[in-house]
């Protein structure tokens, strides 16, 4: 198993390959660890789902995220919502499916999906520190109409660690955006999660076969053990 081989400093026992990373030009990724995601009530149970399958991201992705701030490493924080007025949200998006209720209206904790409202925010295990980047994304994409291409070039950064929710949906559109873009991705397994158990083995899946099309997958162990040996 590739994750347990021995620790070469810099490199990431990741699948299909282990990968070596320029560490300062590297950048921790989380997608949309918000409230109407993870917790009753939000977005997220609207449309079916049942949320508890997406908590076990959360321990992992809260180690990787201290050794992060540790090492000095970029932070940067998705949130997937809409303006209030809806201007920024497709029809077809709002009007999609028969969700118990719709993006923008009133619920638990707050209006659905709507920047400023409770439930869009981020988790308090994950909190943003003040210093960290916050991209608030309309879409499923972190790169479709934000500033998240800007932040990247302005860092110096040409590697993603990826993990976040959920696994098939915007961790997986933003893997193949960055990795259009030339980023290489190394998305965390355990720190992603899918309402579908199943959509998550399949959606990492997508992203390491045919000699890893879209980018590596390693656990959080895997990269800590290489940030920890890459930092001493
Ligand atoms: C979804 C996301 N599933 N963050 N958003 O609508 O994956």
């Amino acid at each position: 198993m590739l994750n347990s081989a021995k620790p070469t400093k810099g490199v990431i026992g990741a699948e299909p390959e282990p990968i070596k990373l320029d560490w300062p030009a590297t950048a921790l990724l989380i997608i949309d660890m918000q409230r109407d995601f993870m917790e009753p009530g939000g977005f997220g149970e609207t449309l079916g789902n049942d949320v508890s399958q997406l908590a076990r991201a959360v321990k992992p992705i809260g180690a990787v995220l201290t050794a992060a701030r540790d090492t000095g490493m970029l932070v940067i924080h998705t949130r997937e919502g809409h303006l209030p007025d809806l201007s920024d949200a497709p029809p077809a998006k709002v009007e999609r499916g028969a969700p118990s209720l719709r993006i923008g209206d009133p619920g638990p904790m707050g209006r659905i999906l709507i920047r400023g409202e409770a439930g869009h925010d981020i988790i308090p295990e994950l909190y943003p520190l003040d210093s960290e980047i916050v991209i608030d994304k309309p879409g499923k994409g972190a790169f479709y109409a934000t500033e998240l291409g800007d932040v990247l070039e302005k860092y110096g950064i040409e590697n993603l660690l990826v993990c976040g929710v959920t696994t098939e949906v915007c961790v997986n559109t933003t893997v193949r955006e960055a990795n259009d873009r030339g980023y290489r991705c190394v998305v965390i397994s355990d720190g992603c999660a899918s309402y579908f158990p199943e959509f998550h083995e399949m959606g990492l899946k997508m992203i390491k076969a045919q000699g890893g099309i879209f980018g590596w997958v390693a656990n959080s162990a895997a990269v800590l053990e290489a940030m920890k040996v890459s930092t001493t």
